[in-house]
């Protein structure tokens, strides 16, 4: 029972800046808080890897398509993490993943907008991965040991994703007028997606009290926001790539750079399922799910195969 002995305690612990570890006593609400929050997180990194997959067999040389299979498997693994993460908290994998496919359970915004040209892999590589290390690095200070372990790990890998994006970006809005106006266009339509992956305003965020005082974000939705328009005005004049906001404009006092409004009603569109690529994805999630299921009926039988052999071994 979640006493009020129990939960100061707890809270103690937390304001003490300790980790929460999978076998400690924790709040039934804290516990629910982390698995909504981790399989959201897990099932984004692998519906993530659907817009990027879709240009591996169409990538511009050998070299660039080594370097776009190894991110698509890097994203992979960080699905696997966080699924694993959950399970330290008593969920059943199948339980998530089906709440997913079948049920309503969110995942990111942004893996809803299709990727039309290569320069959308750059702009995913830059603007999508650099809001993601923003994110995570907070998380990776998380209260819930588990969590805060594996986005240590996941960040360290973002953080070759974004700088892949970049450099290919860099290259591109060097090149000729042509590519030059492909890298524009791919920054113009995904800018203001990556700015809803934070997330409403602050205003607008029912779980972000809550999340803040148990210390598994660190940081509000809109400050997060802010260090990362801050870092991408800078990185984009370096690469000459104008972001798409006649509003954007530093603000000396405060040190920050402000900027237009985010279009909400896009944002809760997409995150209802009426982005312009929902169905499709979760279309593609679900034919994986079911052709994958002699895969893991074949594990299962593995499996208890090598126990009966132990068995009969010891
Ligand atoms: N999209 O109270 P709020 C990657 C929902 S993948 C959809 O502020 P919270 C990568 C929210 O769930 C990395 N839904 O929530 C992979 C809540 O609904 P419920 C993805 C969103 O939890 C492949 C409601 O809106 N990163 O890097 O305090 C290739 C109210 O929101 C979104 C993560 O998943 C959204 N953008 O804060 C390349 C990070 N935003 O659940 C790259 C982990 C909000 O109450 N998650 N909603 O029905 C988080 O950091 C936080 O959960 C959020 C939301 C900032 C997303």
């Amino acid at each position: 029972m979640d006493t009020k002995e129990k939960l100061d305690a707890f809270q103690d612990r937390i304001d003490r800046g300790e980790k929460i570890e999978p076998k400690d006593w924790m709040p039934e609400r804290y516990r629910q808080q982390l698995i909504r929050m981790i399989s959201q997180h897990a099932h984004s990194e692998i519906v993530g890897m659907l817009p990027e997959g879709n240009w591996i067999p169409r990538a511009p040389s050998l070299k660039r398509k080594m370097v776009l299979l190894a991110k698509v498997q890097d994203e992979a693994g960080h699905g696997l993490y966080l699924y694993s993460a959950t399970e330290t908290l008593g969920a059943r994998r199948q339980d998530v993943v089906e709440d997913y496919i079948y049920g309503n359970a969110k995942y990111s915004s942004i893996f809803n907008y299709p990727t039309l040209t290569y320069a959308d892999i750059c702009v995913i590589g830059w603007l999508v991965d650099g809001a993601a290390i923003v994110n995570q690095t907070m998380l990776a200070k998380s209260s819930y040991g588990p969590y805060a372990r594996a986005n240590l790990r996941i960040c360290r890998e973002e953080s070759f994703h974004k700088k892949q994006g970049y450099e290919m970006l860099a290259k591109m809005a060097s090149g000729t007028d042509e590519q030059k106006k492909m890298a524009q266009d791919a920054v113009n339509r995904w800018w203001w997606p990556t700015l809803m992956m934070f997330g409403p305003p602050d205003s607008d965020s029912p779980n972000s009290a809550e999340l803040i005082k148990w210390g598994v974000k660190t940081k509000t939705n809109d400050e997060l926001r802010q260090s990362y328009v801050d870092r991408m005005v800078m990185e984009a004049e370096v690469i000459d790539i104008k972001l798409p906001d006649p509003d954007l404009k530093y603000n000396k006092k405060t040190g920050h750079w402000e900027f237009g409004e985010i279009p909400w009603d896009e944002f809760w569109a997409v995150v209802k399922g009426n982005g312009p690529m929902n169905r499709e994805r979760i279309k593609a999630r679900k034919n994986a799910y079911e052709d994958g299921e002699w895969v893991r009926e074949a594990a299962i039988a593995y499996a208890r195969k090598q126990k009966l052999k132990e068995g009969k071994a010891s």
